[in-house]
């Protein structure tokens, strides 16, 4: 299959994340795509091509107007503000509080934010902004006729809302990718998230429709970040009642467990007779992933690649998590190969 990919992710290299009470050098890194790229093109994957630029009109099709606007300015409006580190919010709309946007930048911060391990410093958008191209480009890969694509992006996208960023993530790639190819003419499209995390922004994005299926395996929120969303009694609203499938995992699972929560997975996206799938494919489900508690070993990403196979659907990956950098490479790259041998 053919890699999306481009350098401009490295336009992301904040200094800081907040955790344990430290702002330490981030999770999320520019080498985390390098070792990637690296395995891409060791395994002889297939050619990697370059994004186009589609504009913010794709995005605008899932994000709100308002929140894209402040991503595009709120670095350059808390330098201006005299702050002299990187953007990070301090104050949130909690309950019983007011949800309206203040002027302030620290303000609009927290009104915007949905976590706030994530810094945003000088560049932020700008990366952002390529990986929709990223997976709006993988995307086009299927429109064109491939039976499937990648979709090597940074930062990755899933917890970002209709209105919120957070988890590292600032524009939902996948969701955007996954509107395009409704608008290309699929009537049905599927999204399987099997990043460690609950694909909150996704979930968000899609819940009250009964168009684009949203299945996750992630841990348990009583447990894991985002804490707040992912429970299994979230299932949809609306005409999306029924659209929505979490399947929380408890901590120390391994892949004897998480495969069997994959195939009810499977399971239910083959039941929504959908024309494409999307897989928001973050390895962080890695036994050695330093913030995340499942088991599985690099075999096992082979093995689950070769069952998403088995649905026989335009498949496009796109990358999420996954933090144990130097083998974030090998565990992406076998999920695509076990896809390919099928
Ligand atoms: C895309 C993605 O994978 N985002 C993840 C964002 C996680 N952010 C908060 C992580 C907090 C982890 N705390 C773990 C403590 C481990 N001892
Ligand atoms: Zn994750």
């Amino acid at each position: 299959m053919k890699t999306v990919y481009t350098d401009d992710h490295k336009l992301r290299n904040v200094r800081t994340e907040l955790h344990g009470g430290l702002l330490v050098s981030p999770h999320e890194c520019p080498e985390r795509a390098q070792f990637v790229l690296d395995q891409v093109r060791a395994v002889r994957l297939g050619e990697v091509i370059a994004p186009l630029r589609h504009g913010l009109e794709p995005v605008l099709r899932v994000h709100d107007t308002g929140f894209v606007e402040f991503l595009g300015r709120a670095w350059q409006d808390w330098s201006a503000a005299g702050n002299r580190g990187e953007a990070i919010p301090d104050c949130w709309p909690a309950r019983r509080m007011a949800q309206r946007r203040p002027l302030s930048i620290t303000g609009q911060l927290g009104y915007y934010a949905m976590a706030g391990e994530t810094s945003i410093g000088p560049g932020t958008w700008e990366a952002a902004q390529a990986a929709a191209d990223v997976a709006l480009t993988a995307a086009a890969q299927l429109g064109a006729g491939e039976r499937s694509a990648f979709a090597l992006c940074r930062p990755p996208g899933h917890h970002a809302a209709h209105d919120l960023y957070g988890g590292y993530c600032f524009l939902n790639n996948a969701a955007i990718a996954a509107q395009s190819l409704r608008d290309r003419g699929a009537n049905r499209v599927a999204i399987l998230d099997v990043d460690f995390h609950h694909g909150n922004g996704t979930q968000d994005i899609f819940y009250d429709r009964d168009d684009v299926l949203f299945v996750s395996v992630h841990g348990d929120p009583r447990e894991a970040f985002p804490y707040f969303s992912g429970y299994a009694d979230e299932s949809g609203a609306g005409r999306g009642a029924g659209c929505t499938l979490n399947l929380p995992l408890p901590a120390g699972s391994t892949f004897e467990a998480w495969s069997a929560a994959l195939e009810t997975g499977l399971a239910r996206v083959a039941s929504h007779g959908a024309d494409a799938l999307v897989v928001s494919l973050g390895v962080d489900t890695y036994e050695a992933d330093p913030i995340s508690f499942f088991k599985l070993r690099s075999a096992d990403f082979s093995t689950y690649g070769r069952m998403i196979s088995r649905l026989d659907l335009p498949t496009l990956f796109v990358l999420e998590g996954g933090y144990a950098v130097a083998d974030v490479g090998v565990n992406v790259v076998n999920v695509l190969t076990g896809f390919e041998i099928g």
